[in-house]
């Protein structure tokens, strides 16, 4: 049954492969439209390297989301072929209307539409694959290269699938395909060794500081307290982990597994590339940082194989993203959140920390900085409206309770709006209501861990 789910989005695919080499035969340039996030910008990645090396030519420009003001704007442009990656599959009916050939490679819940035949829509829901865990949209990009003889081109795919989250201790589904396919080719080599941030690259104590996939609660976040812990072990805390005596690694080692286990696992490396990049979660990681900071050509020319100043200039960005998270851990190390009866809330209007303010509360739970026995909330303020993060852990969601639902209920009592998923959700709502917004959301909350 899984093969021939499998089989089908591979058949489905394989079209998409067809019309897309029909038109770099054609000298059609590939109009690629994705998005700013890690998956996104691996998804042009992975298509813009394959027209290259095809001699074809391509225009990608990256966006935060596909609305309608871009949808109208693309369709004014005269172009043959639109590529849309990470995106796309929701918007069926308006893409139907465009003139040119269009191929969708996404992983989104899509509507339910059936688009004609100008139109190969590439989407693991279409299919019965679960396109959270099994594949990314940059697999799903992948899957519409591969067959142009490109499985050297496989790591891309993973690195979306690592900035999506749906590595939790290995690959499944077409994930796991995807990462044969990366291995067969050669380009890519897995060891087992600590997963700790540019272990090879940074300062110790740092890379401690920046761990934050796999969280380790204490240091993540906190030089100060990773630089005490070093010393307290007799542990060089000023050099590169690379550079410790073999003897302090294994004292390291033992020590952080100590804390969490899941540090010592599977390392997925390109063993070519810069050591700043080798490590396909930091390559993820740094990609994701530039699209954050809206450096789109940055991060297009990283895709691309560019290094030397490009590379120096993304690691200062990620740099500068990585200090406004330990700003954010701070503000919530020293104030803590707002404790109301069953949910907790961060409010903050600094201009850094609202626009990260989802992952520094999805970090400050994972750490144990916030008390995970209740829903946080992360409340931003934009002019007259609060947009609203929330976060729980799964435990909370076997309790009863569903972020989606409540923040899409409460909100629309507000006139503001709301959904996302049962652990993850957010919403926004007019700033004048906040109060009584908060204290609707707190029975709420109560309502559905005493309901069963
Ligand atoms: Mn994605």
């Amino acid at each position: 049954m899984t093969q021939q789910k499998q089989h089908s989005l591979l058949n489905r695919s394989a079209e998409a492969c067809n019309m897309l080499k029909k038109h770099i035969d054609n000298n059609h340039i590939i109009r690629i439209v994705s998005h700013n996030d890690a998956d996104g910008i691996s998804a042009a990645g992975v298509v813009a390297n394959a027209i290259k090396e095809e001699q074809g030519q391509f225009h990608i420009t990256l966006v935060p989301r596909l609305n309608m003001d871009v949808l109208s704007d693309l369709r004014k442009e005269d172009y043959e072929i639109f590529m849309f990656l990470d995106m796309g599959s929701a918007f069926l009916k308006q893409l139907n209307n465009f003139k040119s050939d269009i191929i969708i490679a996404d992983h989104h819940q899509p509507e339910d539409f059936n688009p004609d035949k100008h139109i190969i829509h590439v989407n693991p829901h279409l299919f019965g694959i679960d396109g959270s865990k099994e594949l990314s949209g940059a697999g799903s990009a992948y899957f519409c290269i591969r067959d142009l003889d490109k499985k050297h081109l496989a790591h891309f795919a993973l690195s979306g699938a690592f900035g999506d989250m749906q590595y939790h201790n290995k690959f499944v589904g077409m994930n796991e395909l995807i990462l044969k396919d990366a291995l067969e080719s050669g380009i890519l080599e897995i060891h087992e060794g600590l997963k700790i941030q540019s272990k090879s690259t940074e300062i110790l104590y740092k890379s401690l500081a920046y761990t934050f996939k796999p969280v380790l609660p204490g240091l993540t976040g906190d030089p100060e307290k990773s630089k005490s812990f070093l010393e307290k072990r007799g542990v060089s805390y000023g050099i590169k982990f690379a550079d410790l005596e073999g003897e302090e690694q294994d004292i390291l080692k033992d020590e952080l597994i100590k804390i969490n286990p899941k540090i010592f696992s599977d390392i997925y490396t390109i063993p070519k590339d810069s050591p700043y990049l080798r490590d396909l979660e930091d390559f993820s990681d740094i990609l994701d940082a530039c699209g954050k900071s809206k450096k789109y050509s940055l991060a297009i020319s990283l895709a691309l194989g560019e290094r030397g100043e490009a590379l120096d200039a993304a690691l200062n960005i990620r740099e500068n993203y990585r200090l406004q998270l330990l700003k954010g851990m701070e503000l919530i190390r020293n104030e803590g959140a707002v404790q109301l009866d069953n949910i907790q809330y961060v409010y903050s209007e600094d201009s850094v920390i609202k626009k990260i303010m989802g992952t520094i509360i999805s970090i400050g739970l994972s750490a144990g900085i916030l008390d995970s026995n209740k829903p946080v909330f992360g409340l931003s303020r934009l002019h007259k409206d609060i947009k609203i993060s929330g976060r729980t852990t799964h435990e909370m969601v076997n309790k009863g309770v569903n972020l989606a639902k409540a923040l899409k209920d409460c909100s629309s009592n507000f006139s503001g709006q709301g959904g996302g998923h049962d652990v993850a959700a957010g919403a926004m709502i007019p700033y004048s209501t906040k109060d009584e917004f908060l204290h609707l959301l707190d029975e709420q909350i109560t309502y559905q861990l005493n309901s069963d």
